[in-house]
């Protein structure tokens, strides 16, 4: 067993523009349903400023070159291009992200640019958002927009951040909870925009690469009982495949159709949809993965409502199909997380027998408490461990046959978190403020800054 990665594996770091720009009307942009979002809690920050990269940048993009990464995710926000989602193309907005790219090239960072991460134009859910079809032409035409833009520059591509667990956990990423028949009308509004994603991508720019990038984890069944088996395989299906099988093989599998004839939801298909779904693929498959999930058939009602609130805990349920468990045998983090490195090597694994795409995982890493020091540092120690365990089963699958090219975990740099703000961190790199007070947002590396660094140079685990 060796602990060295393959020549030209492609080191990342990931972030999305809504959590870590900030502007959120400088230089013409427009509202996204980010920025209008009703929440729960009202301690914790907006995304007004996160972090303020959209002016900080070039120091955050220094310091990533300096810790020595391959490959920066990010992603465009569309209300920079596109105010009102469509219409005239907000010249600033454009410059912006030439800016952002040039720089990248200027360290030798390949951008991962993701297409749009949960930020859907406001203008565009004032007409019906993903329920409407007009939305997917208006997805069509932006995105047609960046790749004529950076096309000659930027080679990799991602589609829609996580459309699974958007949909699953609507009320907790959109603020608002989306009708079951409604949810599955988006569902294909959203893969089919992806579909011309994949179509004008390949068109448009010579040597272009492009992939979906959903949130995928393996589903265990709670106990060897069939039915709790049986749990676990619908719940993969509705979860995982439905989505993947689509991007894929461009067609819906047939558990994951059984679910919907029995929940009585039918979708509307334009006539032009078979074509696209049956002659576009992807290159690769971006991955996100935080942990595993457990279930087991429900067997009484037994007061709990219908629903998803926490995709990483065992807080779902859906009655006749799954019901979350607790996996007696995972740990969990101080945010209810639970941490299954084996699990990703597993989910690696199945994602790669069933597709014979290359895989490279955008999203993984430790949403925590970090505590800046009198001297400037974050011994983010249990960063570090987590990072170290999962990196570890990366290496594992890949001498297992995956054709795993790249690991970029969440996040680069500390951002606001989906809805637990800026006190949960992610980032190799600290940013200091607090959910009130936005403080200088100076920059400060962490200790797993310089543990990352020292396993991009040496492209080994330390044993
Ligand atoms: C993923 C999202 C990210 C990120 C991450 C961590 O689902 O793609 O945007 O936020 O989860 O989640 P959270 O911010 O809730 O800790």
């Amino acid at each position: 067993m060796t602990n060295t990665f393959p020549k030209h594996f492609l080191w990342g770091a990931s972030i999305s523009a809504h959590q870590t720009e900030g502007a959120y009307q400088s230089d013409g942009k427009g509202l996204s349903v980010q920025d209008t979002r009703q929440r729960d809690n009202h301690d914790i920050t907006d995304f007004t400023v996160a972090v303020d990269h959209y002016h900080h940048y070039k120091e955050d993009i220094r310091l990533l070159a300096e810790m020595g990464i391959k490959v920066f995710r990010f992603s465009i926000a569309w209300t920079r291009i596109f105010p009102n989602g469509r219409g005239e193309i907000n010249q600033k907005g454009l410059q912006h992200y030439n800016d952002v790219i040039d720089e990248l090239l200027k360290y030798g960072i390949q951008p991962y640019i993701t297409l749009n991460h949960f930020d859907l134009p406001q203008a565009l859910e004032d007409e019906g958002g993903w329920s409407a079809r007009t939305t997917v032409e208006a997805f069509k035409h932006y995105a047609e927009t960046v790749f004529e833009a950076y096309g000659d520059r930027a080679k990799h591509w991602l589609t829609i951040n996580e459309p699974n667990i958007m949909l699953l956990v609507d009320k907790k990423i959109l603020g608002k909870e989306i009708p079951l028949q409604e949810k599955y009308q988006q569902f294909h509004h959203l893969m089919i925009a992806e579909k011309y994603a994949f179509k004008r991508c390949h068109e448009l720019i010579e040597g272009g690469k492009i992939g979906p990038v959903p949130n995928i984890s393996l589903v265990y069944p709670a106990t060897s009982k069939p039915l709790d088996n049986q749990a676990a395989l619908y719940f993969n299906s509705i979860r995982n495949w439905a989505y993947l099988d689509f991007s894929c093989f461009g067609r819906y599998n047939t558990v994951f159709k059984d679910y919907l004839n029995r929940n009585n939801v039918t979708i509307t298909i334009a006539p032009e949809d078979k074509e696209l779904m049956e002659n576009h693929f992807p290159d690769f498959v971006a991955m996100n993965f935080y942990t595993t999930v457990t279930v087991e058939k429900p067997t009484k009602k037994d007061g709990m409502a219908n629903g998803i609130s926490d995709q990483q805990s065992e807080d779902i349920m859906e009655w006749g199909f799954y019901k979350g468990f607790t996996n007696p045998y995972l740990k969990k983090n101080e945010f209810n997380w639970t941490i299954d490195p084996d699990g990703l090597k597993t989910t690696l694994q199945t994602l790669y027998d069933r597709y014979h795409l290359p895989i490279i995982i955008t999203e993984n890493g430790l949403g925590a408490k970090d505590e800046l020091t009198a001297d400037g540092k974050i011994h983010d120690t249990y960063r570090i461990n987590y990072l170290k365990q999962h990196i570890d089963q990366c290496l594992q699958a890949i001498e297992a046959g995956v054709d795993l090219i790249g690991y970029s975990p969440w996040s680069a740099i500390d951002l606001v978190s989906v809805h637990e703000g800026i006190s949960k961190r992610y980032g190799f790199i600290y940013v200091d403020r607090t959910e009130q007070d936005e403080k200088d947002l100076a920059r400060y590396r962490k200790d797993s800054f310089y543990w990352y660094q020292e396993l991009i140079k040496t492209n080994q685990l330390p044993s």
